[in-house]
């Protein structure tokens, strides 16, 4: 089978049967496009619980042609989920979507068509519409200056998907992280590697089929992140120059 010109990355987590609507919806969406495409579902699950996602991603892609799976116990948070995903997208164009319908279908096709159009490697969206309530925009305001700050250059809204890059140049990446902070630093290393990057609005909904999966304590997490990250980097930037002077 020849590789597909866009591959989509679903994150399924413990979605059960409310990924079905999604998946219909993405699939009516791009049927529309006149491009081929491929979406990769990832329902990885934590052994030995009672998550149904494993099965239903199954059946969905025994009734679809342009549906894959990626099905493994959990190694790792939503980082891990959407490397594992990543990884396995064959598109020239290869994009991640959280599969709880927050984000729109059509934000997807609108953030391909920038990324072609423009000529760019990596584009993502930013939310200017939230509904999800001022705790997490709140957060999120936070976030994003804190980033700003010990990175030094300005993004709107790290966190906001669908995100869309080139595969080539996601092969370049080298991706470490399992959780969160996976969003941050993709950002990191699209900037770090001169990719030319866009941005497009969307409008971001409530998730009112479960309960919200980012706790208080992510807070204490996204912020330890970014600490732990921005000084490795530091700590990995001076070793790199104390070697090429020992070179010289
Ligand atoms: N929380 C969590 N999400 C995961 C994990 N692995 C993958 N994900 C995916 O991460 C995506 C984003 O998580 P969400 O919890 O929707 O993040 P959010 O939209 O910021 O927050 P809420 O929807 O309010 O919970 C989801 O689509 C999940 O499928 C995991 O281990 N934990
Ligand atoms: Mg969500």
């Amino acid at each position: 089978m020849t590789a597909p010109h866009f591959s989509l990355v679903v994150l399924c987590y413990r979605s059960g049967q409310s990924i079905i609507p999604f998946v219909e919806r993405l699939q009516r969406t791009l049927s529309r496009c006149n491009f081929s495409w491929e979406l990769v579902l990832v329902g990885n699950y934590i052994e030995g619980s009672d998550d149904e996602t494993p099965q239903v991603v199954t059946k969905l892609a025994e009734s679809s042609p342009n549906i894959r799976t990626v099905i493994r116990p959990k190694q790792g948070m939503m980082g891990w989920d959407m490397r594992m995903g990543l990884d396995a997208a064959t598109g020239t164009y290869i994009g991640v979507i959280d599969g709880d319908g927050q984000f729109p279908a059509e934000s997807i096709v609108a953030c391909l068509l920038k990324c072609e159009l423009e000529d760019l490697d990596f584009t993502k969206t930013y939310r200017v519409i939230r509904d999800d309530g001022l705790y997490r925009r709140l957060i999120s305001t936070v976030y994003n200056a804190l980033f700003s700050l010990l990175f030094g250059f300005k993004v709107r809204d790290i966190n906001s998907k669908p995100k869309i890059i080139r595969r080539d140049k996601y092969e370049l990446m080298n991706l470490k992280s399992d959780d969160w902070f996976a969003d941050a630093e993709i950002v990191i290393r699209a900037r770090e590697l001169g990719l030319k990057i866009g941005e497009t609005p969307v409008h971001f909904v409530l998730n009112d089929k479960r309960g919200s999966f980012v706790k208080p304590i992510a807070i204490l997490e996204f912020t330890s992140n970014l600490l732990k990250y921005r000084f490795s980097r530091t700590k990995e930037a001076k070793a790199a120059s104390l070697s090429s002077s020992t070179v010289k």
